[in-house]
């Protein structure tokens, strides 16, 4: 067991935090103020290669292993959690997902505009009536000439105004309720109308749009076989869910920089705040939990880089990493007292975008039922069956 990241890992990782000092930190504040999608920052990033991390250099991407892209989520996230997450969505659900479930036509011709940054993807799986029950799905696909009508609308989808292919889901048996009738399809922006953007807690600078579909597409844009979309989606989340397990890390460790560094410069009683043992205590917990969370993450990316299965591995991942950053955003706060609940400190920003990592991409009670699932053995439906 070695827990020494690679020099190429130590690499990627302080490339990320320089970009991040330099470029996303610095206009966080304004830009969750002014609810501003940072459009240009993802083209700087895809400059230097961060658009698609992880993906095969034959593909556009840096080839480096998914470890780094977890640690590229985590810096990012650090300066600026809206920032992690479009990077999130666009490459653990678009860009791999097609990579690993597409023909060679199709991962020659979606991947490498998403991998150069050229394109944003944008994951369409959720809708008004299916969240955690995801196969309740009612978007759908039907055959015309030799492709596919794809009908239907779906809610929070994150960057969707800016995205320029999807990845939809959308029920192509209509005969067959629940998970088993759908199926996966790649859109481009054209297919796709933006009907309303979200006003949120936080997450301000990440955009989350409703949207309608009702487009005609080619056979070719169907991924994966009939039938099997929920499969994909599911597989894909898998891989989703250590990122956002990496996201929140990078909020959390963000709030204890600040929290430690404000207990050392503010006086009470004559003394240092740090000097007390309340707040020693509040800030060792919370450099235990973020170590904690964030071996987790390490964890579920390594048994994901060497093929191995990571559903529990990565539930538990975000589990723990999205409650704990809730958790210890709020301590920040607390130690900031009066002056962490203004704006004039990031630690309110930090607490509100942490919100989301226990909701988005399966709430915690979804991965408490997966992490149950798994460790019992349980084939069947637990939501369905009483
Ligand atoms: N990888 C691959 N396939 C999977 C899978 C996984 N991790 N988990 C389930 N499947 C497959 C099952 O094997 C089953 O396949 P068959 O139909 O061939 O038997 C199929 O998917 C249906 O699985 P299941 O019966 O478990 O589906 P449920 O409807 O009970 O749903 C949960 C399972 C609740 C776990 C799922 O709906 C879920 O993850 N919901 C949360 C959705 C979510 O995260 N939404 C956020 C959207 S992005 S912001």
């Amino acid at each position: 067991m070695d827990f020494e990241l690679s020099p190429e890992q130590k690499e990627i990782q302080a490339l990320t935090r320089d970009f991040v000092r330099a470029e996303v930190e610095p206009h966080a504040a304004e830009w969750d103020r002014e609810h501003y999608f940072p459009r240009e920052v993802f083209g700087r990033l895809a400059q230097l290669g961060l658009m698609g991390v992880c993906v095969p250099e034959e593909y556009g991407g840096a080839g480096a292993d998914f470890l780094s892209y977890m640690l590229v989520l985590e810096e990012l996230s650090r300066g600026d959690a809206g920032v992690g997450v479009t990077v999130a969505v666009h490459t653990s659900a678009v860009t791999l997902p097609l990579l690993r479930f597409g023909t060679d036509e199709q991962r020659t011709r979606f991947v490498p505009p998403l991998a150069h940054g050229e394109l944003i993807g944008a994951f369409a799986l959720t809708e008004a009536e299916a969240g955690s029950d995801a196969g309740a799905l009612r978007t759908s696909a039907t055959r015309e000439g030799d492709g596919w009508r794809i009908s239907g609308a779906k809610q929070f989808i994150s960057t969707a105004e800016y995205a320029g292919t999807f990845l939809l889901f959308a029920r192509t048996d209509q005969d067959t309720p629940g998970a088993r009738g759908i199926s996966a399809f790649v859109l481009d922006a054209r297919d796709v109308s933006v009907t309303g953007r979200e006003e949120k807690l936080g997450l301000n600078s990440s955009t989350t749009n409703s949207i309608s579909v009702d487009a005609v597409v080619d056979a070719d844009r169907l991924l994966h076989e009939e039938g099997k979309g929920f499969h994909v989606a599911m597989a894909t989340l898998d891989g989703g869910r250590i990122g956002i397990a990496a996201q929140a890390v990078g909020i959390a460790q963000a709030a204890y920089d600040v929290a430690r560094e404000y207990a050392k410069e503010r006086h009470a009683f004559g003394r240092p705040i740090v000097s007390f043992q309340a707040i020693q205590h509040k800030l060792a917990d919370m450099a235990t939990e973020i170590d904690a969370a964030r071996l987790l993450v390490h964890r579920a990316a390594w048994l994901k880089q060497n093929d191995q299965p990571h559903t529990e591995a990565g539930a538990k991942a975000k589990l723990f990493a999205s409650e704990m950053a809730r958790r210890q955003t709020g301590e920040a706060i607390q130690i900031l007292g009066g002056y962490g609940y203004t704006k004039e400190f990031p630690v309110e920003r930090y607490y509100r975008d942490a919100k989301i990592t226990e909701i988005y991409e399966g709430t915690s009670e979804i991965q408490r039922l997966v992490i149950a699932r798994s460790i019992l053995g349980l084939q069947e439906p637990a939501l369905t069956q009483s």
